[in-house]
């Protein structure tokens, strides 16, 4: 079997650890060739700093396609997560109706809020065009946030029910996304984890770790390309959930520790070694 071509489209925030940053080393380090389409570069991510810079890459997206057409390359997957405006929406859309294969899977995080909060740079109806994208994905990964977003739902803080949960996943899994995996998750102040949910066999299962107080930046992003790195190493959606909850929370726990920063990101570098012996070798 050849290597596995991951299609990763990203900002690049050039330093706070996210998005690119954090999805080429994490999907490389697992045997995986990733393949990027930056959609944007900024000085830092948007989460808590002020005065960052923002160079739009919006108009290089289609001459990059345009140019890969000529050279006949496949992908595997195509990753997606933080898109700057609706016409970065549209744009990946075509991308990703013009590169998907039968057998390519398709994630989208739909990366757009958290804590209850849209991300400032967003007008109100962003999650509308997020929604869209979410339409032609195999596997979402939305936060609570995101996921109340995405059906223009009431945000609920939680501890949550086992049935609120369960409700969540099954209306999501209406806007046409054959897998989800639900982050944020907890039924008691103890635990943190995600959910995923397969709507087409119509399996529920759960991942927790020790709950870690603070709000740490990036996450998500560490969390979505273990998810990619996982599956696309030939897990399935349960035990890739299982993997990314794991990989995720010690690198938190390792950044609670040295007490870095919440803005800086996470420490996922000192756990890539564990990731890959899991991943590869499933230990
Ligand atoms: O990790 C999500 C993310 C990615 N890219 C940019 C962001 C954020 C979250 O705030 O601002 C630019």
């Amino acid at each position: 079997m050849g290597q596995k071509r991951v299609l990763a489209i990203h900002d690049i925030s050039c330093f706070g650890k996210c998005s690119l940053t954090v999805a080429l080393p994490i999907i490389s380090s697992t045997g995986l060739e990733c393949t990027v389409m930056p959609t944007a570069v900024l000085s830092t991510h948007t989460g808590g700093f002020k005065g960052f810079t923002y160079r739009d890459l919006t108009e290089d997206l289609l001459p990059i396609l345009e140019h890969w057409k000529t050279l006949d390359i496949g992908f595997d997957s195509i990753y997606t997560g933080f898109l700057g405006s609706f016409e970065q929406i549209d744009i990946v859309s075509k991308i990703i109706k013009e590169l998907k294969k039968k057998k390519t899977l398709v994630v989208v995080d739909p990366v757009m809020a958290d804590n209850g909060e849209l991300y400032s740079i967003f007008s109100k109806d962003f999650p509308k065009g997020m929604r869209r994208l979410c339409e032609q994905a195999d596997v979402i990964v939305p936060n609570m946030t995101e996921a109340a977003l995405l059906l223009n739902e009431e945000y609920n803080k939680g501890p949550y029910t086992e049935e609120y949960i369960e409700g969540l996943l099954k209306r999501l899994g209406k806007i046409n996304s054959k897998k989800i995996i639900l982050t944020g998750v907890f039924f008691n102040n103890d635990h943190l984890g995600a959910a995923s949910f397969d709507s087409i066999s119509g399996e529920i299962s759960y991942s927790f770790h020790d709950l870690i107080p603070g709000y740490y930046h990036g996450t998500g992003d560490v969390f979505g390309s273990a998810v990619v790195s996982a599956m696309l190493n030939g897990a399935n959606l349960e035990r890739a959930n299982e993997i990314a909850v794991e990989f995720t929370a010690e690198s938190i726990k390792r950044t609670n520790e040295a007490g870095t920063d919440i803005r800086f990101g996470v420490n996922f570098e000192e756990g890539l070694g564990k990731l890959i012996r899991i991943i590869k070798e499933g230990q």
